[in-house]
Formats: structure tokens, C-alpha cells, sequence
């Protein structure tokens, strides 16, 4: 039985929703008939037939902990959450002063609470807004139920989005989190009929996705037009009120009219014949509500005042600069913002350099990882450690057995198993200012995350710092001890260097995981931390405990052996090899475990070259474009005149791990006599 509302709608204020729909109309009109022709704005969505459901929406978000994902079509939201019309013109026109400082398409918006919402970073991939959402929705539970925070009561997550969006992995990923956990997330669906221009029955059987989803469980479902000022905002009402009263998720499907074409430029003839825009310019919400308002409300005298204020704002909006070149590459990574959301938090550990401080006897380098995220699960309260199996069973690789038992299942959680959920989840958790550990179970199944890696990664550069999402995602790569085989055996690391915004870890031993294990859990930049199947429990990633506080920096590399005539680079399990290998070459070669590729040190690497004049680099990933070539490169560029023989590299062929034994040993994996062999030529150059 549904719980009783405990927000009752306060009546609508419709002269202020009427000046909101007239600023977003006014805006969107300039936009088309000025500052696209005149070449001032390269992007334009318009909004037109959607302003009122957003702007009843948008005047319910108050409670302070509210969030809201939106998509390109979110103005007359972002007007009522409190974007100014000055900060959309200078968004459109990629100027400084606007959301994204001119660095993100005017409408992928985002902005730090005004009016008690929270707009979290948008994306451009369409279906990527539902789970970031559903995240945030879990922080709110979390923070209710957990750390017993009440200013998180009645708080809500929201997702907005169109009819196309519904048949998006994310939009799917997001409903069965958020109806398996029974999550405070409205998913708010205003559906124009086109996703640009395919109709709405090939996104859903039949076109209706709120009549498709009447069996879900833990789901309410509420649809109705979103253009009627008769009924709109009652449904609007009822489902911010049941999902604010805990009673679970809600999607609210809302008919509405897109009276453009899907960007400006867009000819909707080719899909939409003349009676049909006809039809749908005779629901344009902003008749329906000068009607509303009735015959005594001057309403010439409301839109000449609307049409000033924003012109006015144009104006100013023109006079915001450009963004200085110099300011581009700022905001990768932390460093520069000074007010982010999530705030800066003074309760968790700060990151401290010191030596180790060995103790006990050599443990697995799985150990380390289980231990350190047990100390700084112990240490951090908003600290959350999730994924496929690492619940009771402990991970299918048993690096966090136990850490339910002794934690609980609010912070040490199974998960669906949806690897874009588990991701997209992670960033809202992040950016509601808790920390998430999320386990992808092997690194090919990373794949349908990909998407919101990369979103995750940019949220600071996108929006010039304002926002940060601090995950930490721990990926078993490589092949395993026993065996190999092409979708539990990738190592895989190039492409996330690739991907803006990541710290990425690959250490070789127990005691180098465990201190960038908890750097990585103190500090704000997201990470990506490869764990190596051959690793977690054999002699190789051995080493003592190395202390509960130890932090190790990133972009530090360690000269494991010192040689004078040639400078081997590895990482990994290749590290190993590369060891075993060098034993051949008394005092020659100088071994570089490079520990982190993302940033990577390059300035230990070229002092080594310099000294030796001869350069080999050994990795798992594919040779092509593998993070080799890029050490290959920055040689040449930078130590070119003290090189005595070609930079070479050893590396996996083009193909994937083979599951028979022998032939990844023999002719895929680099052995220990190929690298021996490449040793020796190179010394021999
Ligand atoms: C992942 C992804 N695929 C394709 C696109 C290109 N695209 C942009 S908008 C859009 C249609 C979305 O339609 P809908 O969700 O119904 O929203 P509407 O534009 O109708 O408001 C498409 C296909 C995209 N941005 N992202």
C-alpha cells in the first residue's frame, strides 16, 4: 500500500509559469529567426511545445537535495531550476559566463543547486541521463538510511527524457535499479512522438511505453497529455508526491508536441505531413495556457515584458568574452575549483605520502586490494564497494570476501547485472558526495560501460571544474594462471588512456596496489585500477602489508633493477617476465615499472634512456596503438639524440588471448625467451 503523501502541491503560480514558458519561447524564437541565420549560435534545439510540463517539473524541485539528469531539450526545466536566459545565450553561443564556459554544446547542460536542485551533468549520448540518476537516487537513500542525514528526506532524483531515449540500454539499466532497490527516481518522459524523425512505435511495441511497463513491479506509472494546463499539473503533482513519500520509483509519460524539427534546419516535412503540424501547433501548451489565464490577465503586456528582459539579456550575454585559449586545457583533471559539486569533504582521509612500512609477512596481492578497501571502508563512512558478486560470495575473484559480513549490505552491495548501470550508478553516487568502489568482473565486460566511462571521466573538463564524479572502478585484466581465453583475458589499458579525465593504475605487486589502491579512494579524480588476473594470489605479486596509511602517488615510477645499457619498461604481469628475463644480462638492463599509465612518468623513463641510450618496452595489450607506442613516441621526440639503436617494443599481436594453453603461450603472450631474445639484440645493436 502506498505511503501517505507528506508534500501536498502547493497551488501552481501560473503567472510565474507563464513568464518562464515566455522566456524559453522568446529564447528559442531569437535563436531561430536571429542568431542561427546570423551564424551566432551553431546548435539549436528547440523546446517549443515542451515548456509547460518542464516548467511545472522544474518549479516542484526545491527540497535542496533534489537532482535532476536532463537531455537537449531540458531549457524551460533549466529556467525554472534557475538558469538565467543571459547564461543560456552565452551557452548557445559558447561563451564564457554559461554552464560549461564555452565548453560543451549549449544545451548538454549542468549546474550546481539554485532553487534546491541539483542539475547533474548531461550527456550527449541519448538514454545516458537514467543512471547517473538512479545513482543519485541511491545516495539519497543512503544518506537517509545509513548516515541518518535528515536533510535528505523527501529528496528526490530525476531523469528527463524523450520517447527515443526509452529503447536506450541506459533508460533500461536505470528502471531495473531503480525498481530492484525500490529507489526515490522519477522518470519523466515527455514524448513528442519522434526521435528526430522516427516515430515513436519503433522505440516501443505499439508506441506506448508507459502502457508496455503497466506490469512492472515496483513501478507506478502515470501518462497523460503535458500540454494542458487542466490536468498536466496534477499528474506532475501526484508523481513528485509519491516518489518524494518513499513509495518508490514513478515514470510519468507526458504527450507533448515538438513544434520544430529536431534542430534548427530540420525540415519535419519529410516525416510529418501539413495536417499533422497543423494538429500539433493547435496544442501548443503556450495557447492553451493564455487561455488558462482567462481574458482579465494582460498577457500582450506579460510577453512584451518577457521579450525586454530577454533581449536585454542577449545583450549582455554578447558582451561575455570567449573563452581564453589558455584556460582549454584546465580542469582535466583537480586542481583548479575551488566550489565543485560534490563539495569538498573535511571528514575523509586526506591522501599522505610516506614510505612503506612493511609488516608482517608476504601477503597476495589480492590480500592487499581486500585489505585496503577494509581499512578505508573502516576509515570513510560514504565509502560504498559494489558490483556482480561481491556480496556474500566475495567477488568472483574473492577480493572483497568477507567485507559484507563485517560492513553490511548497505555499503558492500550486489548489483544488476548491467555493467552501464553499475558505472552510470557509480558517477551519481560520486556526485551526491559519496564514494564508489564499483568491480567490473572482467575487463572485455567493461564493454557496455564504455559509454559512461568516458561521460564520467570529461564531467570535470565539460564543466569547467564545477562538477566532479570520483570513482573508482577496479578491473581484473589479463590472463589468469591457468588459462587464457578472449573475453576474460583482455588487458586492454590503451583505451581508457584515451579517455579524458582518468587516473589509470597498473601495478605489479601487492604493496604498489595497495598504496594507489588508497590514494586513489582519498583524493578527487576518478580512477581505473587494472588488477592482474596472474597476479592476485602467486608468488610474483607478493609483498608485506605495507602499512594501513600508505599512499602511493600516481605518475611515479619505480626502477625496480638498475642497469647501465639498456632500459626495459613494463607493468603488470609483464613486469615479472621482464625480471626473470633480464637475469641473462648481469648489470645491463635498467627495469622501469611504470605502476600508472595515466599520468605516466615520463620523466623517469627518458632519464633512464638517456643514461642507457637503448629502449625496449614489453606490455599485454595488443601492439598496435597499445600505451607502448606512446612511450615509443615521447622517446623519439624527446631522447632522440641519445639513442643508440631503434626504440622496440614486445607486445601481444593483434589478435585476442587464444584458450588453448600452448598457443597463448607459444605464439600470443611474449615469453620470457622472446623478451630475452629482444634483450639481446638490442644490446648487441
Ligand atoms: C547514443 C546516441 N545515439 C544517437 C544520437 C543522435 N540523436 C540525437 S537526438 C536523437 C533522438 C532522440 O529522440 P527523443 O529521445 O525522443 O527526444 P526528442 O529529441 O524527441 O526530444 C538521436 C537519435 C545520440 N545523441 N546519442
Amino acid at each position: 500500500m502506498a505511503k501517505p503523501r507528506k508534500d501536498d502541491a502547493p497551488a501552481v503560480d501560473w503567472p510565474a509559469v507563464a513568464r518562464l514558458m515566455l522566456t524559453s519561447r522568446a529564447i528559442d524564437e531569437i535563436e531561430e529567426n536571429e542568431l542561427v541565420p546570423a551564424g551566432k549560435v551553431t546548435y539549436q534545439f528547440s523546446a517549443k511545445g515542451h515548456e509547460l510540463s518542464q516548467v511545472l517539473l522544474g518549479l516542484r524541485l526545491t527540497q535542496g537535495h533534489d537532482a535532476a539528469t536532463v537531455y537537449y531539450r531540458s531549457r524551460p526545466f533549466m529556467l525554472a531550476a534557475g538558469l538565467t536566459p543571459r547564461e543560456a545565450f552565452a551557452a548557445d553561443m559558447a561563451r564564457t559566463g554559461s554552464p560549461s564556459e564555452g565548453r560543451d554544446v549549449g544545451v548538454v547542460y549542468s549546474m550546481p543547486p539554485r532553487r534546491g536542485v541539483t542539475v547533474l551533468p548531461s550527456s550527449g549520448d541519448v538514454g545516458a541521463q537514467y543512471t547517473p540518476a538512479a545513482g543519485w537516487a541511491q545516495a539519497i537513500t543512503y544518506y537517509q538510511n545509513e548516515l541518518k542525514d535528515k536533510s535528505w528526506d523527501n529528496a528526490l532524483a530525476v531523469a528527463l527524457g524523450g520517447d527515443g531515449s526509452v529503447a536506450a540500454n541506459g533508460f533500461w539499466a536505470a528502471l531495473t535499479i531503480a525498481t530492484t532497490l525500490e529507489l526515490p527516481m522519477l522518470f519523466f518522459i515527455e514524448d513528442n512522438g519522434y526521435g528526430i524523425s522516427v516515430p515513436r512505435h519503433f522505440q516501443t511495441p505499439g508506441g506506448n511505453i508507459a502502457d508496455n511497463l503497466a506490469s512492472f513491479k515496483n513501478l507506478k506509472i502515470l501518462q497523460g497529455p503535458g500540454t494542458r494546463p487542466d490536468t498536466t499539473p496534477a499528474l506532475i503533482d501526484e508523481a513528485v508526491s509519491h516518489v518524494r513519500s518513499g513509495n518508490g520509483p514513478c515514470l510519468l509519460r507526458l504527450e507533448v508536441v515538438r513544434l520544430h524539427g529536431h534542430t534548427f534546419g530540420e525540415d519535419q516535412t519529410a516525416y510529418k505531413s501539413a495536417e499533422q503540424i497543423e494538429a500539433e501547433h493547435a496544442r501548443d501548451p503556450l495557447t492553451a495556457v493564455r487561455t488558462h489565464l482567462g481574458k482579465s490577465f494582460d498577457w500582450d503586456s506579460l510577453r512584451a515584458e518577457v521579450e525586454q528582459d530577454v533581449r536585454a539579456q542577449l545583450a549582455a550575454a554578447e558582451s561575455n568574452p570567449d573563452p581564453a585559449p589558455d584556460t582549454a586545457l584546465q580542469h582535466a583533471f583537480s586542481g583548479h575549483a575551488a566550489s565543485q559539486v560534490p563539495p569538498p569533504d573535511s571528514t575523509q582521509p586526506a591522501a599522505a605520502y610516506s614510505a612503506p612500512q612493511p609488516d608482517g609477512p608476504r601477503i597476495n596481492f589480492s590480500e592487499a586490494i581486500r585489505r585496503t578497501l577494509e581499512s578505508e571502508l573502516a576509515a570513510n563512512p560514504k565509502l560504498l564497494v559494489f558490483g556482480e558478486d561481491v556480496g556474500p560470495r566475495g567477488g568472483v575473484h574473492r577480493v572483497t570476501l568477507d567485507l559484507q559480513a563485517k560492513f553490511g549490505d548497505r555499503r558492500v552491495f550486489d548489483t544488476s547485472l548491467s555493467e552501464e548501470g553499475i558505472i552510470g550508478r557509480a558517477a551519481g553516487l560520486a556526485m551526491a558526495g559519496l564514494r564508489p568502489v564499483p568491480e567490473i568482473q572482467f575487463r572485455k565486460y567493461a564493454d557496455p560501460a564504455h559509454e559512461q566511462i568516458h561521460d564520467t571521466g570529461w564531467v570535470r573538463w565539460r564543466t569547467a571544474g564545477k562538477f566532479a564524479a570520483p570513482v573508482v572502478i577496479r578491473i581484473p585484466v589479463g590472463y589468469s594462471k591457468k588459462t587464457g581465453d578472449p573475453w576474460h583475458s583482455v588487458s586492454g589499458e590503451a583505451i581508457y588512456a584515451h579517455m579524458v579525465g582518468w587516473q589509470i593504475a597498473y601495478p605489479s605487486n601487492a604493496e604498489d596496489a595497495a598504496g594507489l589502491l588508497r590514494t586513489a579512494l582519498r583524493q578527487s579524480d576518478p580512477t581505473i585500477f587494472l588488477e592482474h588476473r596472474a597476479l592476485y594470489d602467486t608468488p610474483t605479486g607478493r609483498k608485506p602489508w605495507p602499512g594501513a596509511d600508505y599512499c602511493l602517488h600516481f605518475g611515479q615510477a619505480s626502477i625496480v633493477q638498475p642497469g647501465t645499457d639498456l632500459t626495459l619498461v613494463s607493468w603488470g604481469e609483464m613486469l615479472h617476465r621482464c625480471l626473470e628475463a633480464s637475469q641473462s644480462f648481469a648489470g645491463a638492463v635498467e627495469i622501469i615499472d611504470l605502476r600508472t599509465i595515466s599520468p605516466w612518468d615520463k620523466e623517469t623513463v627518458l632519464a633512464s634512456v638517456r643514461r642507457t641510450g637503448k629502449a625496449l618496452i614489453a606490455h599485454e595489450d595488443t601492439r598496435t596503438a597499445g600505451f607502448g607506442a606512446e612511450i615509443a613516441a615521447a622517446i623519439v621526440e624527446e631522447a632522440f639524440t641519445d639513442l643508440d639503436a631503434p626504440v622496440r617494443r614486445i607486445a601481444v599481436p593483434d589478435i585476442p588471448i587464444p584458450f588453448n594453453i600452448p598457443l597463448m603461450n607459444a605464439a600470443v603472450l611474449p615469453s620470457i625467451e622472446d623478451l630475452r631474445a629482444e634483450i639481446q639484440s638490442l644490446l648487441e645493436w
